[in-house]
């Protein structure tokens, strides 16, 4: 008995080590010293590296290494074409200046998870993969979830080619560089077909779990979000000499249109946020031209947030708004959800503000996601942060979850 104890916690012990191995090559990839944020944009050097990396855990364990049409990376155990697979996975991708956690958390779980599974000598009955979905931040060709949005026939591959970054590089030649052919992105039924069910770990982006005693939840719901972009139009001159009456400044416009979305979102009980801007011609001593500002605003239910953008507009005066995303509310899959939190012994089930590949997929298979403590909630920012030992047994929990959906 001691003996058999000591051997599952050596098991355990060659589990923790290979997360903490793979933790550390992952670290300084796309690192921005100033902050100690990273920066892996889709399709950059810095999102390459984070790809050969994922090949080569694939390599290293002897799984079957593919790259989807839509640039999705995946590796299997089993045979691919077998179908009703268990799938784990997140993204490598991150936003301007992003944690360490945010998407990583997942792909490294997923390997570990699938380390445990190996050690625990558990053969499985259905083909088991990891994925690292393409550019789900969306950070630099401003739509989120492009890979699996892609995949499912959510994004349209034509409009996909033709979105620029902000440099006004396409899409469609950032993935050729990278040696993606762009031509043949698009829903991929072949592909989808094979998914029984998907289950992604991912830190906390909030502080639900951060205050009780679960270092482990389960996702309820996503809610509906979007991305809008306005530009405000004015006229450039100079900023010695114009009388104030004389001006048309669009920064006045975009000024009034903040005050204007936080003072109605707080209103609604909702989210409003413009975090990036673009300023021409970006000159100290002119006044602006053109002020283009992108807001993401998010909501409990459609409704209200459909409502919140409705008025956040019409305090945009004559801006000219385009909608860039939106995701309607994900209710993940129910016997799914409850079967995880069933195997992981009652954890708590928590909603989401942020949006995920997973709720993605969630319009075309059982999806269901798992949350790791974050003890600060800080998200999108190079504080995030999560507790090693709360990772850990947040790859013992995926670990136990597809055990759980492999062999029963
Ligand atoms: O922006 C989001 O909600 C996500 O983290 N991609
Ligand atoms: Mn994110
Ligand atoms: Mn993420
Ligand atoms: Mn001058």
């Amino acid at each position: 008995r001691p003996a058999r104890r000591s051997q599952d916690a050596e098991r355990v012990e060659e589990v923790e080590e290979g997360f903490r191995r793979m933790w550390r090559e992952l670290l300084p990839v796309g690192r921005y010293d100033a902050t100690g944020g990273y920066r892996r944009h889709a399709w950059t050097a810095a999102d390459g590296e984070c790809r050969a990396w994922f090949a080569e855990q694939a390599r290293s364990r002897g799984l079957t290494y593919e790259v989807d049409r839509n640039g999705n990376q995946w590796a299997w155990l089993g045979d691919p074409a077998a179908g009703d697979a268990v799938v784990t996975g997140s993204h490598l991708d991150s936003v301007p200046d992003g944690g360490a956690y945010d998407g990583p958390l997942g792909v490294v779980a997923s390997f570990a998870a699938l380390d445990a599974l190996a050690r625990r000598g558990v053969r499985p009955d259905r083909p088991l993969a990891v994925v690292n979905f393409g550019d789900e931040e969306g950070a630099r060709f401003g739509v989120a979830c492009v890979g699996s949005r892609l995949m499912t026939g959510i994004l349209e591959p034509g409009h996909a080619r033709g979105l620029r970054d902000g440099d006004g590089v396409l899409l469609a030649d950032a993935m050729e560089r990278a040696g993606q052919d762009p031509s043949a992105i698009g829903r991929d039924d072949e592909r989808l077909s094979r998914v029984g069910a998907f289950v992604e770990l991912h830190v906390e982006q909030g502080r639900h779990l951060a205050d009780t005693p679960y270092p482990v939840g389960v996702a309820s719901a996503i809610w509906p979000h979007g991305r809008w972009r306005f530009d405000f139009r004015g006229e450039a001159n100079h900023a010695g000499t114009t009388r104030l009456q004389d001006r048309r400044d669009p920064m006045l416009d975009y000024a009034a249109t903040v005050l204007a979305a936080r003072e109605r979102a707080r209103a609604a009980g909702a989210l409003a946020t413009f975090g990036k801007i673009r300023v021409e011609p970006n000159g100290t001593n002119a006044i602006a031209s053109l002020v283009t500002a992108w807001l993401d605003s998010r909501a409990a239910d459609s409704a209200t947030l459909d409502a919140l953008v409705e008025e956040i507009s019409a305090a945009a005066g004559d801006a000219e708004i385009t909608r860039e995303s939106y995701t309607p509310v994900v209710d993940f899959d129910v016997p799914l959800r409850d079967r995880l939190a069933r195997v992981l012994g009652g954890v708590p089930v928590l909603p989401t503000g942020a949006g995920h590949d997973a709720g993605i997929l969630a319009s075309a298979v059982p999806t269901a996601m798992l949350f790791v403590r974050n003890p600060t909630g800080v998200s999108h920012s190079p504080h995030e942060h999560a507790e090693e030992p709360d990772c850990l047994t947040g790859v013992a929990a995926l670990a136990d979850v597809l055990q759980d959906l492999l062999c029963a």
